[in-house]
């Protein structure tokens, strides 16, 4: 969009004048930011209702991205720079005495994700806006983000993320659009005169389901798609009210019972109760979104039976695997549909992507429960598996006992990936070593079946936002040295390879690493009242907090680090700020006491005089997306260092590289094509192979206690977690030390140790000399451009959706 600063200055002052009857120069920043929030949703929403007509009339094949979450982050930035205006809005606001940014930070970051799967699901929404491709978000609007994380005493305390106090001037409410959505109550086959068998479904409950839209700007290309998050309501009272009658403390408790629906993030699912509310969770965003699909495709008039060319819906993990029997519902319960019609439809619409390995994140919902909650999904998903069983009846070259452990139904549950698998007609895995994994160990009985419904899409990032937004001296550098070509095509940024050498980039680039660094210097000082020194090197970890990402692993090497500076008066080391930001899961009591410990470790390194500041730790709190933008670029080193296998792709490793760290990392997940881009000088790697980790699974571990024995190194930092020497952690010193050594170091820890020690030397010794270092930023963030989610989205565009870019 072109708009002159005069133009842009009068609608500004109109709109302030419009919301609060007062000019401009007597509003506060957060008058400002409002003002000019929805005057930016003013000039997004021309073009919004516009796309929406371009696609219904090149009957473009739309793509509903069905997710769990949606970490967006903070949405005026992107949306000024997505619409071509971020310049001139920024040059007219100075005029006028007004600092952008101060504005900016007004906006709440809507925390609606715990980490890497909700933050994919953003990216690919502005990656699939940025490329013309009609893909469409759905998801929850819950009332409640992500937790805030405090640290007091070292602790995580979790306060509740209230984002919603103030406006959201980024979404429309859509009352009209409104759906309902039925959970309990019976339900059977009726078998009729002709023999044929009538679904009943009787005795519900319904809620009202109300679509709040968010506009999804394309990077300056017109197109807008639509982010539908959906919240609870009561419809009426008389729909549902429980046995007790509508006197008034029944309704109010109704109301409360159905609005609990979109009310938190990830409930505690430590209780029967929390479980049964993510269930509900779960069919309620996709039962909404799905009817509203078929509603809309109906309008097009065209038959049912080309409903899967027409659309695409992407099962984002297995938190929305409800779609498959919720379609198979509407298309035969309510358009009358043949089974076999009804499943050839559903199997070509639905694809699915897993995150996982982890055997515990695999979703399975008891039988009883999801009869009681979903009496006809369940109905379907029994028949569902009833033929997936059947259909083996006469082939002999399959094992029974395949069928039964590929089957959705089975020890009393319903195995949500199985139903993703069977129901889908694509897979996909988000590195290619996950997807290996997924084939040949964690999936290998479907991938038999089923070969070519496997596909590897690795994970990308998109790079408005974390390299234009996160990091503008850089980005602007890149301009100067590459031209802007890179903006639209990012793999263009391997033009700056040419560049690796060059004294006056090289300067540069070391140069915006140490306003970066001064940046967050600066920000550490003020929350955490820690004098860290931008010179000293910037050594970052930041993600969800668990035990195979092993952010254990780093406080130990730290805490050998510290014992030597005080024990050993040869060891010399470059001065290093060790970084942490991570949440903790509510319930997972392990993280928290790693939490605790890293916490405890700070404060006594920080406050040794005998450390001499050769080492900092710092433990940021409430760690999300906005504040990974100021991180992120400030970093020198990043820490990827999850046991081999575990991690499936990660996406921080990509944010960490574009903005010039050097990645030190197992050759886990995207890792391993981190090191295929950029090159084994460029990038540090230590730890177990995958082979190595998975024999040793398979043989049930190794003997930690014999390392713990025979290196000293080991044994003099485990010894520290108990003996009084980190004061304060008691308990999580104990914990961890068993964790390592009586419950045999589940995610090799201490298998790690030596070789991660010598992995850190070898990073100080690059560090040393500052041209090798430079020449290494370099080329990682020339090698960065594949790792867009620009390169992604398109390779699901062609690889699963089928579905078309109608710009550029
Ligand atoms: C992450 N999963 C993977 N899950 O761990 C990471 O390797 C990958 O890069 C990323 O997905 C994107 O593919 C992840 O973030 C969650 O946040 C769970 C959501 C459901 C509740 C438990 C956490």
């Amino acid at each position: 969009m072109i708009i002159s600063k005069a133009q842009f200055k009068k609608d500004f002052q109109k709109k302030m004048l419009s919301l609060y009857s007062q000019e401009v120069e007597d509003s506060s920043n957060s008058e400002k930011y409002f003002a000019l929030g929805y005057l930016v949703k003013d000039y997004i929403s021309e073009n919004w209702a516009k796309t929406a007509r371009k696609y219904e009339k090149y009957g473009e094949k739309q793509v509903y991205y069905f997710s769990i979450e949606f970490l967006l982050g903070r949405l005026l930035g992107s949306n000024l720079l997505n619409l071509g205006i971020r310049n001139t809005v920024n040059d007219a606001l100075t005029e006028m005495g007004i600092d952008l940014n101060d504005i900016e930070k007004i906006e709440v970051d809507p925390g609606l994700g715990n980490g890497g799967l909700g933050r994919l699901a953003a990216c690919f929404m502005d990656s699939m806006a940025s490329n013309g491709i009609p893909g469409h978000g759905n998801g929850i609007r819950y009332k409640y983000g992500l937790f805030q994380q405090k640290i007091v005493g070292g602790y995580q305390i979790e306060l509740p993320e209230n984002w919603l106090r103030d406006a959201n001037v980024w979404e429309v409410r859509k009352p009209d659009h409104a759906v309902k959505v039925r959970f309990y109550g019976d339900a059977w086959m009726k078998p009729e005169e002709d023999g044929e068998l009538t679904p009943i479904h009787t005795g519900y409950q319904e809620v009202l389901a109300v679509p709040y839209d968010t506009p999804l700007v394309g990077y300056e290309n017109k197109t807008i798609n639509t982010l539908r998050l959906w919240s609870a309501e009561i419809d009426s009272v008389d729909s549902g009210i429980p046995a007790g009658g509508s006197s008034f403390r029944n309704v109010l408790s109704y109301k409360r019972e159905i609005e609990s629906i979109s009310e938190v993030l990830y409930p505690d699912d430590s209780n029967y109760e929390g479980r049964l509310l993510r269930l509900k969770q779960e069919y309620f965003f996709v039962s909404a979104g799905v009817q509203t699909i078929l509603k809309q495709f109906k309008e097009l008039g065209l038959p049912l039976s080309e409903f899967g060319e027409k659309v695409a819906i992407h099962i984002n993990d297995t938190h929305p695997a409800v779609a498959i029997p919720e379609l198979m519902r509407l298309l035969m319960d309510e358009e009358g549909l043949e089974w076999e019609e009804a499943w050839r439809i559903t199997q070509a619409t639905m694809s699915y992507t897993n995150h996982t390995i982890m055997s515990e994140a695999l979703e399975k919902w008891p039988i009883d429960m999801m009869k009681q909650l979903l009496p006809r999904i369940l109905l379907i998903i029994q028949e569902i598996d009833r033929r997936y069983r059947e259909s083996f009846v006469l082939s002999t070259d399959i094992n029974p006992s395949v069928i039964e452990r590929t089957a959705i139904i089975s020890d009393g549950y319903v195995k949500m990936a199985h139903l993703c698998i069977i129901g889908s007609h694509s897979i996909n895995g988000v590195a290619k070593l996950h997807t290996e994994l997924l084939k040949k160990q964690e999936l290998k009985e479907f991938y038999q079946l089923y070969p070519y419904k496997f596909n590897n899409k690795t994970n990308g990032i998109t790079h408005r936002r974390w390299l234009m937004l996160a990091n503008p001296e850089l980005a602007a550098l890149l301009d100067k040295t590459i031209g802007d070509s890179w903006r639209r095509n990012p793999q263009d940024l391997k033009l700056l390879k040419r560049y690796k050498r060059d004294d006056n980039v090289q300067s540069e680039i070391q140069r915006i690493k140490l306003a970066n660094k001064t940046r967050l210097a600066e920000y550490i000082k003020a929350k955490n009242g820690i004098t860290v020194d931008p010179n000293s090197i910037f050594d970052i970890q930041v993600k969800r907090l668990h035990a195979y990402k092993r952010q254990l692993l780093n406080a130990l090497h730290i805490l050998y680090q510290y014992i030597e500076l005080v024990t050993n008066p040869e060891f010399d080391m470059l001065p290093r700020t060790y970084i942490f930001g991570a949440k903790a899961a509510p319930g997972y009591y392990y993280a928290k006491e790693i939490i605790k410990f890293i916490n405890a470790l700070g404060e006594q390194v920080n406050n040794d005089p005998r450390v001499k500041d050769k080492i900092k730790v710092v433990f940021l709190e409430n760690y999300g997306v906005t504040l990974a933008e100021m991180i992120i670029p400030a970093a020198e080193v990043s820490e990827q260092i999850s046991t081999t296998t575990k991690e499936a792709s990660g996406t921080s490793n990509m944010k960490f590289m574009m903005n010039g760290a050097i990645t030190l990392a197992t050759l886990d997940g995207a890792n391993v094509e981190i090191l295929e881009e950029v090159g084994a000088p460029n990038i540090v790697i230590f730890g177990m192979s995958e082979q190595e980790v998975l024999n040793y699974y398979r043989n049930g571990g190794y003997n930690s206690r014999e390392l713990y024995n025979s290196d000293p190194r080991i044994k003099a930092v485990l010894d520290s977690l108990v003996n009084g020497f980190i004061k304060d952690i008691a308990t999580e010193g104990r914990d961890i030390f068993m964790s390592l050594i009586d419950y045999n170091d589940e995610f090799f820890v201490l298998k790690d140790f030596d070789s991660y020690l010598a992995a850190q030397k070898r990073l100080e010794d690059l560090y040393k000399d500052r041209f090798t270092w430079n020449k290494m930023a370099i080329e990682n963030i020339s090698s960065s451009g594949v790792f867009s989610a620009d390169v992604t989205v398109k390779q699901y565009a062609a690889g699963i959706w089928d579905t078309r870019m109608i710009e550029r």
